[in-house]
């Protein structure tokens, strides 16, 4: 194959077919399928974790004529020490994002966020419960402050004390392991302050140590993410089964087509109340009516708690801008291209940055705050308005691809349906199917688009293969971005892709919830945002305790096929740290130090119950994943008979 032929086809890195029509149109527009080729080859030491950059005496990169940097540092420190940056990097993100929310609760106390309520004071009242805050005989609003005071002592405690939103919500025996093993954070500011300390020039050499730090790291990261899916309950409400509609055919050129994207639902929840309002004012400039849509996480928010489709995930983020349909793509913080303003100025987008800490030269900017966020909102959807007057007119080339989707199973919505069958223990339709085997395991989604694997083609072609063999599927983030846009949260794809036994659950669910649905079940299950991953922990968890055991024996794995974010770093080895196999498809930067890598491989699994499995090739990923779950399955059989013959408790090792 010619060279620029081989480039033609290795641009066209996707399985989605909308987003391989827009890039087949050949236009002069530099994307990051582009970019992607230009950064080719790229640097091995990077690649393999090898290249230090921590003092300006590097960059120290280890080859065999060179085995330590300057100070004398190692593969396994230098190593060690990019990943827990990388995982502090996730860390921070998300706490960011979470304190956001958190200090818009508080502004609700004072009487500073006008726009905001408590949507949800059946969530507020259960996280109360959960950490002994009286409710009985008090308002939302004193619940509610004691609740933020303590969100606000486990971001901010110093010393003395643990985080509490880790204490109540794991099984008693991930305290025991997380304290024992001294990777219980004091605090997420604490931890994250004191772990970047521990990287720093001359500190800590020792991979183990700093490995163990990571850990505590994610745990923060955890209890950031925990707080943050929490608190957007309280505010904006639990999600439920919701249907609607995914992938670029949701663009409607007569419309004013408004993209949100990003993380933080703070505003684009506003977003979606002030285009209900606004209709009208976008009639009077021609249109037809406001078409929202979602992009990444922020699309995910607005997707589960409001119906709002989502138009396409991470990797091709520019691409809608390219059917020259969009009028504003407004962005909040994360996963946010800085390439998206040069593509939108071929065009006739208005990129809006609302953040104050992601800002994008060029782009319009609407300086957000929730004393004015209403307003704001409606200022965002005038500028689209503004710019749909200028468009009318202009020919647009929009794919016409759109799939059904089925999404909004929170953890609470789960419970209600398999309720319908148990009533008085919802959790037991999942532990006695796993029991049976009727189900072969459960599997969570996760994670983003990495152009170093072929778009959106891991993520499809895993989740068919466990489907296949009976696994309950779960997703999050730009993983369920991908089912949502090619059909798999669709219940056709139930008929198309389960194996008999799945496909006789999810009836069963159907059945038994007839009349409370709208339509049917998907056959994977989107619980949310990437930040809401703690759902699918949450359910872990659940699974667990009802079984007797801890985490590390049951047929629970967690999967990111295209990762690649630090924030997916963070969130994987917190899955580890609980106990589950969790699966990678895309190597990350660790394989330089043997050690290292031998670590997050299988002396994970030693201490804690959980390892990683690096696989890039979906066939082999699945495999891996089923014999990880068949593993625990059989384990968890073995233990109990043994514990019945002998009359014992099941034994707590893995
Ligand atoms: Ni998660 Fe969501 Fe997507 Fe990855 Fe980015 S949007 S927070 S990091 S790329 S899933
Ligand atoms: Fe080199 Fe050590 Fe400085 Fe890293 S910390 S750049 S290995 S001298």
């Amino acid at each position: 194959m010619s060279e620029a032929k081989k480039k033609a086809v290795d641009r066209n890195r996707t399985i989605d077919p909308a987003v391989l029509e827009v890039l087949s149109g050949q236009l002069p527009v530099d994307t990051a399928y582009d970019r992607y080729l230009a950064q080719q080859p790229q640097c091995k030491f990077g690649d393999t974790g090898i290249c230090c950059r921590i003092c300006i005496q590097g960059p120290c990169r280890i080859t065999a004529k060179a085995p330590k940097g300057v100070c004398g540092a190692t593969a396994y420190t230098i190593v060690a020490r990019n990943l827990i940056r990388s995982v502090l990097g996730g860390a921070s993100a998300h706490s960011d994002h979470s304190k956001h929310i958190l200090l818009t609760l508080k502004a609700l106390l004072e009487g500073h966020a006008p726009d905001y309520s408590i949507k949800s004071p059946e969530k507020l009242r259960a996280i109360a419960t959960r950490f002994e805050i009286p409710v009985e005989g008090r308002t939302d609003l004193e619940i509610l402050a004691d609740v933020v005071k303590l969100g606000l002592e486990d971001y901010t405690r110093m010393t003395g004390g643990k985080v509490r939103w880790v204490e109540k919500t794991v099984t008693p025996g991930r305290v025991k392991k997380f304290t024992e093993c001294n990777i219980m954070p004091t605090s997420v500011f604490q931890t994250i302050a004191s772990a970047m300390s521990q990287t720093h020039m001359g500190m800590d050499a020792d991979p183990v140590n700093l490995i163990f730090k990571a850990l505590e790291a994610s745990l923060a990261d955890y209890t950031g993410m925990h707080i943050g899916t929490d608190l957007s309950d309280v505010l904006f409400g639990i999600p439920t089964p919701i249907y609607t509609e995914a992938n670029f055919g949701v663009i409607d050129p007569a419309k004013v087509n408004i993209a949100v994207h990003g993380h933080n639902p703070l505003l684009s929840e506003m977003i979606v109340q002030a285009a209900r309002e606004m209709d009208s004012e976008a009639k009077a400039a021609g249109a037809t009516g406001i078409q929202l849509m979602g992009i990444c996480c922020t699309g995910n928010e607005v997707l589960m708690r409001q119906g709002v489709p989502p138009v396409t995930n991470f990797l091709s983020q520019e691409l809608p801008i390219m059917t020259g349909a969009i009028d504003a793509m407004v962005v909040d913080v994360q996963c946010i291209m800085p390439g998206i303003q040069a593509v939108s100025e071929c065009f006739n987008t208005r990129i809006i940055t609302t953040a104050q800490n992601a800002k994008i030269p060029g782009s319009y900017y609407v300086d957000y705050s929730e004393e004015r966020a209403l307003d704001q909102a409606k200022e965002v959807i005038r500028i689209a308005i503004d710019g749909y007057k200028e468009r009318a007119g202009v020919e647009c080339v929009i794919p016409s691809v759109k799939n059904k989707v089925v999404a909004g199973f929170s953890l609470e919505a789960l419970y209600d349906l398999f309720g319908a069958l148990n009533p008085d223990a919802p959790i037991k339709v999942v532990t006695d199917a796993l029991k049976s085997g009727e189900l072969r395991g459960v599997v969570l989604f996760a994670g983003c688009n990495n152009l170093k694997v072929t778009h959106d083609e891991n993520h499809t072609v895993i989740a068919k293969e466990l489907a296949k063999n009976n696994v309950l599927l779960l997703s999050t983030g730009c993983a369920a971005g991908s089912y949502a846009k090619l059909g798999l949260l669709s219940p056709e794809a139930v008929d198309q892709y389960a194996g008999d036994s799945l496909k006789a659950f999810i009836r069963k669910l159907e059945e038994a919830n007839a009349g409370k649905l709208e339509g049917k079940l998907p056959l994977v299950f989107h619980m949310g945002s990437c930040v809401d991953n703690t759902r699918a922990t949450n359910f872990a968890t659940a699974i667990a305790n009802d079984l007797g055991v801890d985490v590390p024996k049951i047929p629970f794995a967690a999967s990111a096929p295209e990762a690649m974010s630090e924030k997916a770093i963070a969130i994987g080895s917190w899955n580890v740290a609980m106990g589950l196999p969790v699966h990678v498809g895309v190597v990350p930067p660790v394989t330089g130090s043997e050690l290292v890598n031998g670590i997050a491989l299988q002396i994970a699994h030693d201490v804690y119950g959980g390892f990683f499995i690096w696989e890039t090739d979906p066939y082999k990923a699945a495999e891996k994943i089923l014999e990880a779950l068949d593993y625990r399955s059989w384990k968890l059989k073995i233990h109990a008979q043994t514990a019945e013959k002998f009359e014992t408790k099941a034994s707590a090792a893995w």
